[in-house]
This record gives structure tokens, C-alpha cells and sequence, in this order.
């Protein structure tokens, strides 16, 4: 079996991370297209959502509100919505060996709630275990850009939701967060700089992509991780 095929046989994780604006919806087209030409048949998906109760439990957490909204309950709220978003479609697709590429997971939750928020980072660390067992992306893809040029690239659009209504220093906590989750983790991480013209950003994605695909060490993660999934 060649290097390709053995790798289309496992799963893999893909996550998609930044702080509001970077461009993760831009660029996840652009991942999903280098993944099928590539012979992927990638999965893409999001969260908090990706299954119809996720989505439900999404609208949940985005919807601005008058009711203060405790840390505790959105905690739970996006790991629920995790739960549910495992279970039903990323294991099992996972377990099929497909490639699943999702905007956003849990390096999300430490660097919203845990960095910004200031809940508590091993509560994060506990409730992660719980609802993932030993699951981990295998390769986390972080668009990276100053928070001025985000809010600018952000600031034409409509209405907010309950997350974009926070303050500029609640996003920089956010990205201070993303990148010291990277600093952690080089090997899984992929810092990217977003500040780039967009051709440059999504040149660095394929290289990031290449890289993670070519490298034979996480084959080796993949492969145990998979042997994991299937029990
Ligand atoms: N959340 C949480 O708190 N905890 C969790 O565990 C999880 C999530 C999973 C919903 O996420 C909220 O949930 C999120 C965190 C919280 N709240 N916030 N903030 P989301 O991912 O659905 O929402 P988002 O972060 O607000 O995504 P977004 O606003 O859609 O941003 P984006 O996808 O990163 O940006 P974009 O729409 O692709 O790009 C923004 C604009 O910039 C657009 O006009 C592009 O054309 C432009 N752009 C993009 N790239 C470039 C470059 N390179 N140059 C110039 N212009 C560019």
C-alpha cells in the first residue's frame, strides 16, 4: 500500500482555529478544495454545531441575550454540543478513515472560556477527557492576526452575535490564548500569519498541509490513534 493510500485508510483530524476575523470561513473552502484534489474526501464541519442538536445547542450559545450568561453553563453548553458532535459524525467518520476538518474544537474552548473568560484552564483539561477520551486533532491549522486588522475586517458586517459583542481585550486574551496553546504544541500546530494578502495565507495552509500529509512521525500518531477509534 502506498504512503497516499495507507493514509486515506485513517482518520484524520483537522481543526481550524483563530480568533474572530481572521478568515476561517475564507480559507476552509480553500482546505476542503487542496484536500479533494488531493484525494481526501474530506468531511467538513463545525463548532460549536456540526449535527442538527449541536446546531441547536449553537443558536443556544450565540443568541445575545439580557440574562447574564454563567461561564459554567457555557462551558458545558459547548462541550455538550462537542459531545453530540463526536458521537454522531466526527468518530464515526473518523473510524470509516476519512478526513474530517472542522472550524473550530477544543483549542477553542481553552482560548474563549479558559484564557478569556478566566474559567478555570484544568476544569477545560478535565471536562476535555471526559467527552473526548484520548481524541486530539491531529494537525491544528491557527490563523494568526493582530486584533485591530481583524476588527476591521469584521466591522462591515451586520448584526452581532453574543461572542462578537465582546471588547477588544477580550479578543486579545483569545489570541494570546491560541498561541500559547501553539507554543505548547509546536508539532501539532500550524501557526499561520493571516495578516497576509490572501493568496499568501492560503500558499502557507497548502504548505502546512503538505508538510502534516508528507511527514511520516504523524503518520505514526494517526496510526495509533486510529487503532484507538477502532476499539
Ligand atoms: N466559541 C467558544 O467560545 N468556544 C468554543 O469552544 C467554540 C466556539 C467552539 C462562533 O464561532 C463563536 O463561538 C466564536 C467563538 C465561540 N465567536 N467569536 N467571535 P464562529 O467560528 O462561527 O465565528 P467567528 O469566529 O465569529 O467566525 P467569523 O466571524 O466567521 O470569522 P472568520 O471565519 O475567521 O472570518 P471570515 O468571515 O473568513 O473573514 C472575515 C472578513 O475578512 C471577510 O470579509 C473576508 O473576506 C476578509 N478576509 C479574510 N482573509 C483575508 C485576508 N487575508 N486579507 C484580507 N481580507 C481577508
Amino acid at each position: 500500500m502506498s504512503e497516499q493510500q495507507q493514509i486515506a485508510s485513517q482518520g484524520v483530524f483537522i481543526t481550524l482555529e483563530g480568533s474572530e476575523g481572521v478568515g476561517k470561513s475564507t480559507n476552509l473552502a480553500f482546505i476542503e478544495q487542496w484536500l479533494t484534489e488531493q484525494g481526501h474526501q474530506p468531511i467538513v464541519t463545525r463548532e460549536p454545531g456540526g449535527t442538527p442538536m449541536a446546531e441547536e445547542v449553537r443558536e443556544l450559545l450565540l443568541a445575545p441575550r439580557e440574562e447574564n450568561v454563567s461561564e459554567k453553563a457555557e462551558l458545558l453548553l459547548m462541550f455538550a454540543a462537542r459531545a453530540q458532535h463526536l458521537d454522531s459524525k466526527i468518530k464515526p467518520a473518523l473510524a470509516q478513515g476519512r478526513c474530517v476538518v472542522s472550524d473550530r474544537f477544543t483549542d477553542a474552548t481553552y482560548a474563549y472560556q479558559g484564557y478569556a473568560r478566566g474559567v478555570n484552564l484544568d476544569w477545560i483539561g478535565q471536562l476535555e477527557t471526559l467527552v473526548q477520551e484520548d481524541l486530539r486533532p491531529d494537525l491544528t491549522i491557527l490563523l494568526d492576526v493582530s486584533i485591530e486588522v481583524a476588527m476591521q475586517r469584521v466591522s462591515m458586517r451586520g448584526e452581532m452575535d453574543r461572542f462578537e459583542r465582546e471588547k477588544a481585550e477580550f479578543f486579545e486574551k483569545v489570541r494570546q490564548g491560541y498561541l500559547a496553546r501553539a507554543a505548547a504544541e509546536p508539532e501539532r500546530f500550524a501557526v499561520i500569519d493571516a495578516g497576509q494578502p490572501l493568496e499568501s495565507v492560503k500558499a502557507d495552509i497548502a504548505a502546512a498541509l503538505d508538510a502534516f500529509f508528507s511527514s511520516a512521525s504523524t503518520n505514526t500518531s494517526r496510526s495509533a490513534k486510529n487503532a484507538r477509534l477502532n476499539g
